[in-house]
């Protein structure tokens, strides 16, 4: 049967199941990446399960998103991350390095490979032609200890890209369109895979942009074939021996195919405040704009930041704008540093920032109170800059460039009119020079037992999930609406730096919905805890959308919850709650949804029983007295983990 380029690589790592769309399978991981703020938990995690040494062909940990240091906690981390990675056999990307996406896309990305990483945006890696996934982090925690991956064998969703890209229109446009067709939501169980005649002008950067940002659609990940490009980029990298050719079969059919003319796109917007309010920037002309940033995962790769360098070359930042530059990785400003560019940047006005997350992930640059900001990221859910009333647009590195200059959103195809500022074409980089001295490798087997683990008293052991009760009786501490973002759940930010210590970090769980002056979700948890009440949350659609942050189900977990019940949830939080114990549960009819408020105590006389073995149980409202369905979408693996009280006990016990 002709396959997808999905189903080709799958079909080359299943380890466990039948590859029938819909049905659960075990691939083999040959690739793992851990971040900073995701991996101190994920390593701790790994510790338990009394593992010595990682069984992957590679596994990469990144320190990229806690870099503020405003206290001892992330200097800690990092000098734990150092010392474990080297003892267990891991590579470690220093602070300073780089963003780990981009990083891993120049210097270990593989077509054909499957990785895993602690961090939603792992599919960036899918521009390379890898089958990139993200994960909580105890899952990659079970992968680096060679256990299998579990995902949905998933839908494939087919993405025609003909014709080619006008000037002053780029990737980051073609991912905004595919976000106003599919949306944020709805496309769980899915991969999106992109093949078509217009795939040859899209270079690997441009390529991973694409997939990145794909995140934000909510599918399990989204892959390019591999290619002359793919060839082009590896060879520059000094990795020409890791370039395989990879594409779909010509005659492979997709469960949807969505056709994308490049020639016709334009300059679009994400709006505030989702990803997929997508408007035309030329509705939005003249919209003041306060602050400009550039990098992040998406957008910061040597093409864009030189795009960038080219507009604003020889001219100053509009008086009312402040612009921020994170390159995405050391390679990057190292090579901007040498053309000049850097220079460039510098001369205009733009602030050069870290090459890390940073304002991405709320670490400072957070905007004034309704100012608009115009960032090339990914996300720009309220408050994740760290300002309640925020208003980003998510943008191009081009669109960003023509706001920094005129002050306004400014369509940049405007810009040779106004500005009398050319397309800056940039070509792309046959070699690119090799300087990996910011990885370290790991320590051999035999040097191993040697290397002391440096652990800091602001490092917790994360605390042990229980077994679910018998009979559950709880109170809805919280009734949320649709789009819940981990975001929402566990805010980052200034509290980024408290991932280390769930009771600590445990207090601002759902921080957004607590009042002043008022008890916080945390202590309405606790006190329900302590009159030996289960915490129950309900929510809308789409609930545990974003990032890959496990603390969003382990903290929660922490204060005595154990379900939620909700229209929908997304898949790698639905994998968090499940590995923590939290059960998972969807109203068999959303209507019910309406019928529920906070404080409302509810009951589930055979809570455990229905675990065990039914597709469905009967829920009582004893506040409002009626009774009303939840189904549970749970796979047999996934019923033996949440009865073994969470993947940490189930792992070990196997
Ligand atoms: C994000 O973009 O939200 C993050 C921060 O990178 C997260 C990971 C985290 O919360 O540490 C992600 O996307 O998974
Ligand atoms: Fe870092 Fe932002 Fe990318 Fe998350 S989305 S990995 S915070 S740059």
């Amino acid at each position: 049967m002709p396959d997808t380029l999905t189903y080709k690589i799958l079909h080359k790592h299943l380890i466990e199941g039948t590859l029938q769309t819909g049905s659960e399978i075990g691939i083999k991981i040959d690739q793992t990446l851990t971040q900073d703020a995701t991996g101190t938990t994920a390593m701790l995690l790994f510790e338990s399960m009394g593992l010595d040494r990682v069984r992957t062909e590679l596994s990469v940990s990144y320190v990229d998103h806690n870099m503020a240091q405003f206290g001892p906690e992330n200097h800690n981390d990092h000098l734990y991350l150092q010392s474990i990675t080297q003892k267990v056999g891991i590579y470690h990307s220093r602070p300073g390095n780089g963003i780990c996406h981009q990083v891993h896309l120049e210097r270990f990305a593989k077509p054909a490979a499957t990785l895993i990483g602690s961090d939603s945006h792992t599919p960036t890696a899918g521009g390379i032609g890898a089958l990139a996934m993200g994960a909580g982090g105890l899952d990659v925690a079970v992968a680096m200890g060679g256990g299998p991956f579990y995902i949905t064998a998933p839908k494939v969703i087919g993405i025609n890209l003909t014709g080619k890209l006008p000037a002053w229109v780029s990737a980051k446009d073609v991912i905004l369109k595919v976000l106003s067709i599919l949306s944020t939501r709805g496309n769980v169980g899915c991969v999106a895979e992109y093949f078509g005649p217009g795939l040859q002008y899209l270079n690997v950067p441009a390529r991973a942009t694409i997939t990145n940002m794909g995140a934000e659609l909510g599918v399990t990940t989204s892959v390019f074939p591999s290619d002359q490009q793919t060839k082009a980029f590896l060879t520059a990298q000094g990795r020409a021996d890791d370039y395989q050719p990879l594409a779909a079969d010509p005659d492979a059919s997709y469960d949807r195919v969505i056709d994308i003319d490049l020639t016709k796109l334009t300059p679009l917007a994400a709006a505030p405040s989702s990803p997929d309010n997508i408007v035309a920037i030329s509705e939005l002309a003249d919209t003041n704009v306060h602050q400009v940033l550039i990098g992040s995962c998406t957008n910061s790769s040597y093409r864009d930041l030189m795009t960038v360098a080219s507009i604003l070359k020889g001219r100053t930042v509009h008086p009312q704008v402040e612009l921020g530059i994170a390159p995405g990785s050391r390679q990057v400003i190292n090579l901007l540093a040498a053309n000049g560019a850097l220079a460039d940047l510098v001369s205009s006005g733009a602030r050069i920032l870290e090459s890390s997350c940073g304002p991405c992930i709320g670490q400072g640059q957070s905007p004034g109170q309704n100012k608009v900001s115009l960032r090339t990221f990914n996300r720009n859910f309220k408050g994740r800059t760290g300002t309640p009333e925020d208003q980003v647009y998510l943008v191009s590195p081009e669109t960003a460039a023509a706001a920094a200059l005129t002050g306004k959103i400014t369509d940049p195809r405007m810009l040779t009119g106004i500005l009398n500022i050319p397309y800056p074409q940039i070509e792309d980089l046959t070699t690119v020079p090799i300087d990996d001295n910011m990885i370290q490798t790991p320590a051999s087997p035999e040097d191993a037992p040697n290397i002391q683990v440096v652990r800091a008293p602001t490092i917790v052991t994360p605390p042990a999930a229980e077994q679910p009760p018998v009979e559950l009786t709880g109170t809805v501490l919280l009734h949320c609406g649709d789009k819940i973002t981990t975001d929402h759940i566990m805010p980052a930010g200034a509290f980024l730096k408290l991932r280390s210590n769930v009771p600590e970090y445990a207090k601002v769980v759902f921080n957004c919905f607590n009042e002043p002056n008022q008890p916080t979700f945390a202590d309405r948890a606790l006190a329900a805890k302590a009159e030996n009440k289960h915490g129950i949350i309900v929510a809308g659609d789409s609930y545990g959308q974003g990032s890959s942050r496990e603390h969003a189900a382990l903290c929660p977990m922490y204060l005595g919850i154990k379900l939620v019940i909700a229209k929908t949830i997304e898949r790698i939080h639905c994998a968090n709650l499940i590995n923590f114990a939290i059960v998972p549960a969807i109203f068999q009819n959303p209507a019910d949804y309406d019928r529920i408020e906070q404080n409302d105590l509810l009951s589930v006389p055979n809570f455990r029983a229905a675990l065990e073995s039914s597709d469905t149980f009967t829920v009582t409202n004893k506040t409002k007295n009626f009774d009303f369905t939840c189904k549970l979408n749970l796979s047999p693996r996934d019923r033996a983990i949440l009865l073994a009280a969470g993947k940490l006990n189930y792992t070990k016990s196997h």
